[in-house]
């Protein structure tokens, strides 16, 4: 592997790749990379064959079943389950049909709170619209950073061109968010708003549209408006300014740009999700575009026509959404699309059951997750792993998670699997398909995510889920993810007719497809029974009484904020040398006026500390920082003993969710609390 560059001639792309798609080379020639299977004896490992390793996993977890229940066996999957075609299929083979109700993934540290308004309001929790970002001319972006993160629920290569392009045709790029971003900085306008109270801000700007008349009622039926007005009505603009420190005339004038400019979106993401009134902030996020005649048009926020569509799919698997169908054991957490909120896990393990219809986890399976840094919590979660009969871990590295399991069963290289993104593209700004084949073959005794899974599923003897088709391991060995793609490909939106789009066309364009802009999908594409977007779900106008109380007065005291970091991904990249080298980046940002306060130097170490612990990290000194705000990023804090990241290691930061409370959650949606905690802060 000598380098990776963009393709210029993919039409989506145009050759553009972030830093750590060129960083896939520094991870295929990883020597920490694990290629087989290990098995833990005492704080040693020793290599298996797969085969072992297989029989031994699945007699293990079988028996932990078959003696304690479905429930004792729980499962974690992660953000690369998202990336990966073979998690998306056969890992859901697997994991979808160990049928226990202990199923936990990163959705809860991320979107849940966008899957419950999609669901809720528009009938499916798949059903995500994403910003028309190149043909609108007012983009009001609100939690989001997309040039550190290249933009999340909006698929968009080389997301600060599209963003210059929105200024270079004479339209507005306006930032909400507590850190002056590099997003922020490249606006026309940069608003600082207090972490946690976007919903305050929402509401505020929904008063102005009916105060003003300035609602506009779009092509497709909806209900709730008067619910709506009602609710807003409760937060005239004056109110929520003194909660958000977005001024009243800001307030309003936002209102106003988003009303009167005829292609414009408002785009909440991650900032607005992950806080205390998540639940709320996105479901107003959806509704303020509904109000404006955005939902679904041209240059605001839209459906996708993605070439394999997940929604007939989803419904066939009846896994459209759910939500509070059953609660947690332990806390009475809501199960939604059938798993529980990670902020249940660590309680879940640790809580002795009544060993019948109240089970507690005995073993855990992780897929693509590093729950111990990325979720708030980590030395809790660590006792709780440490405590479990066993503990088995689909993934390429020992680190700060699978060094807990029994046994690691690691997936080949990504350079050696086919790639099409059955997840991000139905996430994309414009409808389009690729195929990527493998650049090599895999090693004879290496195994892909999709042959760990299928093995594993064959010997626990899982049912298929599927009703009425029950394939055997050896057809669905022979098939392989790629038959599933050509399969969705074929029943597609594009696949009908001579000449319809089938996996073995797209081969035959290397580059990619572009099939086009996104157009108007609804009512059609509706799942609600009624054919109408729904304004004002009950759940949510319960809700609205808790943002009042805690509200009452307006909020004070020292908060933190996460950051993202163009050169990081989550916790698992550290170990490429060519993203971590430079200055330190797990950093305290603090504001000068909050940094003289206390006697906080730049460069100097300050302590972070909650009632949950403390963390000591070099400070950076900056206006960029709205006062009484802090951030750090998460993912660091590879320290930890036992852990085989060599590179990541010499550089090892601190996790900042070994403070955060694992207990705040947004009571609504039930998502972890990660952003606008209360922090102390000194010097070390
Ligand atoms: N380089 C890189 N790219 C990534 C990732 C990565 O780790 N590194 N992670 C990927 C993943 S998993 C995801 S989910 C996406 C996320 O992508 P984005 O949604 O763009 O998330 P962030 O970059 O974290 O930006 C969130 C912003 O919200 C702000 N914020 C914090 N609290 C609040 C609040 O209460 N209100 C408001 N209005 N703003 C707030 C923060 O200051 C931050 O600028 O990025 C993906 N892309
Ligand atoms: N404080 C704070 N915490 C956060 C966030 C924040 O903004 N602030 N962001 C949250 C968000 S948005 C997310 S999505 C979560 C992420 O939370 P997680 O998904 O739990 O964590 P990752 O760091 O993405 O860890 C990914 C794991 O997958 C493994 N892996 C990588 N590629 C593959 C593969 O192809 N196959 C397999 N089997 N394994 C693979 C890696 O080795 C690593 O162990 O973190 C959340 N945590
Ligand atoms: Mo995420």
């Amino acid at each position: 592997m000598v380098s990776v560059r963009g393709d210029d001639a993919d039409p989506f792309s145009k050759g553009y790749i972030c830093p750590k798609g060129t960083a896939l080379a520094d991870l295929h020639a990883d020597p920490d990379r694990l290629t087989r299977p290990l098995l833990r004896e005492g704080t040693s490992w020793k290599e298996l064959g797969w085969d072992e390793a297989f029989d031994l996993v699945a007699r293990r977890l079988n028996g932990i079943r078959a003696a304690y229940g479905k429930d004792a066996v729980a499962v974690y999957q992660g953000n690369p389950v998202a990336h990966n075609l073979g998690l998306l299929t056969y890992g859901q083979l697997l994991l979808r049909n160990m049928g226990t109700r202990n199923a936990y993934s990163s959705f809860s540290l991320d979107s849940l709170p966008h899957m419950l308004a999609a669901f809720t309001m528009f009938g499916s929790q798949i059903l995500l619209p994403v910003p028309d970002i190149d043909r609108t001319d007012l983009m009001i972006c609100l939690g989001a950073n997309p040039h550190a993160s290249n933009g999340s629920i909006m698929t968009a290569p080389d997301v600060k061109a599209r963003l210059q392009a929105i200024r270079a045709r004479g339209g507005k790029v306006i930032v909400l968010d507590p850190r002056r971003t590099e997003t922020a900085a490249k606006a026309d306008r940069h608003l600082f708003v207090r972490p946690g109270t976007d919903a305050a801000l929402l509401l505020a700007m929904i008063d102005v549209l009916f105060t003003e008349q300035l609602v506009t009622r779009g092509r497709v039926g909806t209900t709730g408006e008067d619910d709506l007005r009602a609710a807003a009505a409760a937060w005239p603009p004056e109110r929520a300014a003194k909660v958000t420190g977005v001024a009243a005339d800001d307030i309003r004038e936002l209102a106003r740009a988003l009303a009167t400019t005829p292609r414009a979106v408002l785009y909440g993401r991650l900032g607005v999700c992950v806080q205390e009134f998540g639940g709320l902030a996105a479901w107003l996020c959806y509704a303020i575009n509904a109000l404006t005649g955005h939902l679904d048009e041209p240059g605001g926020l839209m459906f996708t026509t993605p070439a394999a569509d997940p929604i007939p799919l989803a419904r066939a698997l009846g896994i459209e959404g759910s939500f509070g169908q059953w609660h947690s054991r332990v806390s009475g957490k809501p199960e939604f699309g059938r798993e529980l909120p990670i902020s249940a896990l660590a309680e879940e393990i640790e809580t002795p059951g009544d060993g019948e219809s109240k089970v507690q986890i005995r073993a855990l399976l992780t897929c693509a997750g590093n729950p111990v840094l990325s979720a708030p919590g980590g030395p809790r979660l660590e006792r709780a792993l440490a405590s479990l009969d066993f503990m088995v871990s689909i993934d390429p590295y020992l680190n700060e998670t699978t060094r807990f399991a029994n046994v690691i069963l690691p997936p080949a290289s990504p350079l050696t699997r086919p790639h099409f993104d059955l997840a991000l593209n139905t996430l994309a700004v414009r409808n389009v398909a690729k195929y990527s084949p493998p650049t090599f073959e895999r090693a004879a005794d290496t195994r892909h995510d999709w042959e760990i899974c299928l093995a594993l599923w064959t010997r626990l003897g899982l049912p298929g889920k599927l009703p009425g088709i029950r394939l055997a391991e050896r057809t669905l060995a022979k098939l392989g993810p790629e038959a599933i793609v050509d399969l969705a490909l074929r029943t597609g939106p594009y696949g009908v007719g001579r000449g319809g789009l089938s996996l073995a066309k797209l081969k035959r364009a290397p580059h990619g497809l572009d099939l086009g802009p996104l157009t108007p999908r609804l009512p059609a594409r509706l799942r609600t029974p009624d054919k109408k977007v729904h304004l004002a779900p009950a759940l949510y106008l319960a809700d609205l009484a808790r943002l009042d109380r805690a509200f009452a007065q307006p909020p004070s005291g020292l908060v933190m904020i996460g950051r993202r970091d163009l050169r990081s991904n989550n916790s698992w990249m550290h170990n490429s040398q060519r993203l971590v080298k430079g200055p330190p980046r797990c950093t305290l940002l603090i504001h000068p006026d909050d940094a003289s306060a206390r006697g906080l130097a730049e460069g100097g170490t300050a302590k972070v500390s909650t009632r949950h612990g403390a963390i000591e990290l070099p400070v950076e000194i900056t206006a960029d920082m709205m006062p009484g705000v802090v951030s750090i990023p998460h993912g660091w804090g590879h320290a930890r003993p036992g852990v085989k990241l060599r590179v990541a290691q010499s550089v090892p930061g601190v996790s900042v969710n070994d403070i955060l409370d694992p207990a705040r959650i947004d009571e609504l949606s039930g998502t972890s609390v990660l952003t606008g905690q209360p922090v102390e802060v000194s010097r070390a």
